[in-house]
């Protein structure tokens, strides 16, 4: 995958540089270039200007982020806009773009951007429902929950068949050793070696954790028989523990 990202602060993105994302560029599964529009800019180097019509702040130019595009080498992108009125990023669209061969990230700072800038996007994506000082961390955990699911970047003892959200459940409790850490015990259950019975707990403790805390999560997901028998008990102990 190639990720061309157009930013102000490129020095911003070493997390990239680590971990995960890191190998996946040492390995060569992932190719990151980075375009800093400041240079492309024309007018003794600013980059924004007053808002027409008046109000606060100042918008990024259009002339800029349209010189340092035209410069990116590239085929058929997708064009990833960060703004804050964007469509909120999820799991499901970090599947989509995984699929691509080509993403550009165009990163925003402090305000708003000219609205012709949005004829070069695909996609206006946003984060979530709270404002950061610009698109930056925004573009990097975008990259990092898309670069992780691109097949050979994530080996198959760190699957991610079952993690929360591509499962459409939060994740069960999970123990490692020692058995008893501070007098803190391990569930008697996952001691067992018994793996129907573990199976069942860790399905329990699943469904009960996403009905408790993102019961929005359960209206999506198609219970089978077994975990609609489950969720109806989890109901009931929830009842009898409020009364
Ligand atoms: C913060 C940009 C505030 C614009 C029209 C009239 C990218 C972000 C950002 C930022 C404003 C994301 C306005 C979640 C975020 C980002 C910087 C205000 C005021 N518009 N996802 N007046 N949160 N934020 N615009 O903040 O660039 S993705």
């Amino acid at each position: 995958m190639k990720i061309d990202i157009l930013t102000l602060f490129p020095e911003m993105f070493t997390p990239l540089e680590h971990s995960i994302v890191g190998k996946a560029r040492e390995k060569g599964l992932l190719d990151i270039h980075y375009h800093n529009f400041r240079d492309y800019a024309e007018k003794a180097r600013h980059v924004d200007d007053e808002p027409y019509g008046g109000g606060q702040g100042m918008l990024l130019r259009a002339q800029p982020i349209f010189d340092a595009f035209d410069a990116i080498e590239k085929k058929n992108p997708r064009v990833i806009l960060l703004d804050p009125a964007g469509k909120q990023f999820d799991q499901a669209y970090a599947e989509d773009l995984a699929q691509e061969e080509e993403l550009i990230f165009i990163c925003g700072h402090y305000e708003g951007y000219d609205e012709r800038i949005k004829t070069l996007v695909t996609d206006e994506i946003s984060l979530g429902d709270y404002v950061l000082t610009g698109g930056e961390l925004a573009a990097m955990t975008m990259i990092d929950a898309t670069v992780r699911l691109i097949p050979e970047v994530i080996g198959k003892e760190a699957s991610h068949q079952d993690d929360s959200f591509s499962s459409g459940l939060l994740e069960y409790p999970q123990y490692t050793r020692p058995y008893d850490y501070r007098g803190m015990l391990v569930p008697d259950v996952l001691m067992s070696g018994h793996h129907e019975n573990i199976r069942q707990w860790r399905l329990y403790e699943s469904l009960k954790k996403t009905y408790q805390r993102r019961p929005d999560l359960l209206e999506e997901y198609e219970l089978t028989a077994e975990e609609e028998k489950m969720l109806a008990e989890i109901k009931e102990n929830n009842n009898h523990e409020k009364s």
